[in-house]
C-alpha cells in the first residue's frame, strides 16, 4: 500500500467520524406548550415572555416560559374566521416595556355582514394593561380579504417603520390582478410610521393617492414571512407560491414580484426562462413586466412546500447558525436553515420534516433558543430547538 493510499484512508476516516459527529450533534426539539388555537405569529419581550397571537380563537396572550402559564390579555371581537383568515401578524413596538403596545393583523367583515363582498384585513394597534386590552387604534383599514391569501405577516425596521404583507386577496379567482394594480390593497408590502401615519419616502408617495402612498412593494401572491437581516438590513421575505413555486425573495422599495405572471423564476404556465446573463426575467407571450424583482430562490419540487413564517438567527446558543435564516413550511411540516452569503443562499439544511405537522410560525427566543409553532387547528403547540 502506498503511502498516498494510506493517507487517503486516513482522510476518509477522520471526515466520517466529522460528519458523525455533526449527526450527534442534531439539535434537540422539545414541546413548550400544547392545547393552543393555531399560534400564527411569535414575539418575544425582552422580559422573556413570549407573545402569540391565536388565530382561530383571535386571542392575544403570552406565556411565561418559566411556569408554563399562558395570559391571555382579550379575545378580539369580529375576527372573520373563514378559511385563512383570523388573528395573524404579530410584532412587539420597539418600546414595548415603556408603551405596551403591540401591532395585530386580523380578519373580518366590512360592516359586520357576512358575506364575500365584505371580506377585509386591518392592521390595529393595542395597549396592554396588566390584565387586558386598555385601548385599540386602527393603523391600516379596510385591505381586502378572501377566504384565502390574506397575508398578513407583520415586522419593524431599524427605521422604526411598520412593514407588513398582504396577500393578493382572490384564491384561485380568475384574471388575478389584484397584486399588479398599485391602487389595490392586495398583494403588496406596506410600510407605515408606527402611529399609521405613511411616511413621504414611500416609493409611490407622490404618484398615488390614499392608502395606495403605503405600498412598498407590489404583485405578490401571499408572503408570509418576513424578517430584516441582522447585519446587512436587507428585508427578506417568504412567499406561499403557486403550486410548485414558492419563492424567497428579498423586497425592495418600489419592486414589482410579479405574480400573477410570473411564479418563482418561471412565467405562469411557459417554461422557465433563463436571459443571457443568467437572471429570470419576467417576459412571456405579449408580456415584458417592467421593475420586476425575480425570485433569490425558487423552491421547485413537484410539489408546494407550502412556505410560511421566516426568522434571522442571531443567538448565542448555536454559535454555527449566526445570521442563518430558518423558515417554516406548512404542507410540508419542515423548517429549514439556509446559509447565506450577500443575497444569495449558499447552503441549506431541512431540520425538521413533517414530524409536527403542518407548521406556522417561527421566531428566536431571548434565550437564544428557536421557537416554533404547529398548526393543527386546538392541538397546536410551541416547541423548542435546543442544542443536544
Ligand atoms: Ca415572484
Amino acid at each position: 500500500m502506498s503511502m498516498k493510499m494510506v493517507t487517503t484512508m486516513v482522510l476518509a476516516l477522520t471526515v466520517g467520524a466529522v460528519l458523525g459527529l455533526a449527526q450527534s450533534r442534531s439539535p434537540k426539539i422539545e414541546l413548550v406548550k400544547e392545547g393552543l388555537e393555531r399560534p400564527w405569529s411569535l414575539d418575544f419581550a425582552a422580559d422573556g415572555r413570549l407573545f402569540f397571537t391565536q388565530k382561530i380563537g383571535a386571542k392575544l396572550s403570552s406565556l411565561d416560559l418559566k411556569t408554563g402559564i399562558v395570559k391571555t390579555f382579550g379575545t378580539i371581537g369580529g375576527v372573520r374566521t373563514d378559511g385563512d383568515g383570523g388573528l395573524m401578524g404579530l410584532a412587539l413596538a420597539p418600546d414595548f416595556a415603556q408603551n405596551k403596545q403591540v401591532f395585530v393583523c386580523y380578519s373580518y367583515y366590512r360592516n359586520n355582514q357576512a358575506s364575500s363582498q365584505n371580506q377585509r384585513n386591518r392592521i390595529s394597534r393595542f395597549t396592554l394593561s396588566e390584565t387586558g386590552f386598555e385601548t385599540e387604534k386602527i393603523i391600516f383599514d379596510n385591505m381586502l380579504g378572501s377566504s384565502s391569501h390574506n397575508g398578513c405577516r407583520i415586522t419593524i425596521g431599524s427605521d422604526k417603520k411598520l412593514y407588513f404583507t398582504m396577500g393578493d386577496a382572490e384564491g384561485y379567482a380568475p384574471g388575478r390582478i389584484k397584486a399588479q394594480d398599485r391602487n389595490s390593497l392586495a398583494g403588496k408590502t406596506f410600510r407605515l410610521n408606527l402611529d399609521g401615519s405613511i411616511p413621504n419616502d414611500n416609493p409611490f408617495f407622490a404618484s398615488s393617492t390614499g392608502q395606495a402612498q403605503a405600498v412598498w412593494t407590489y404583485g405578490h401572491r401571499n408572503h408570509q414571512g418576513i424578517a430584516f437581516h441582522p447585519d446587512t438590513g436587507v428585508l427578506w421575505s417568504t412567499e406561499h407560491g403557486w403550486n410548485s413555486r414558492d419563492e424567497l425573495n428579498i423586497i425592495k422599495k418600489g419592486k414589482n414580484y410579479g405574480w400573477p405572471y410570473c411564479a418563482g423564476t418561471q412565467v405562469y404556465g411557459v417554461s422557465e426562462r433563463v436571459a443571457a446573463d443568467g437572471t429570470y426575467p419576467c417576459v412571456g407571450e405579449g408580456l415584458t413586466l417592467s421593475n420586476y424583482e425575480p425570485a433569490v430562490k425558487a423552491y421547485t419540487p413537484d410539489f408546494a412546500i407550502a412556505m410560511g413564517d421566516m426568522t434571522f438567527y442571531t443567538g448565542s446558543q448555536f454559535p454555527t447558525w449566526k445570521n442563518n435564516l430558518f423558515f417554516v413550511t406548512l404542507k410540508t411540516g419542515r423548517v429549514y436553515r439556509l446559509k447565506l452569503e450577500g443575497e444569495k443562499v449558499v447552503d441549506e439544511e431541512i431540520l425538521i420534516d413533517g414530524q409536527y405537522g403542518r407548521l406556522r410560525a417561527i421566531t428566536q427566543g431571548s434565550d437564544g433558543f428557536l421557537y416554533f409553532s404547529s398548526d393543527a387547528g386546538e392541538f397546536s403547540s410551541i416547541y423548542r430547538i435546543r442544542p443536544q
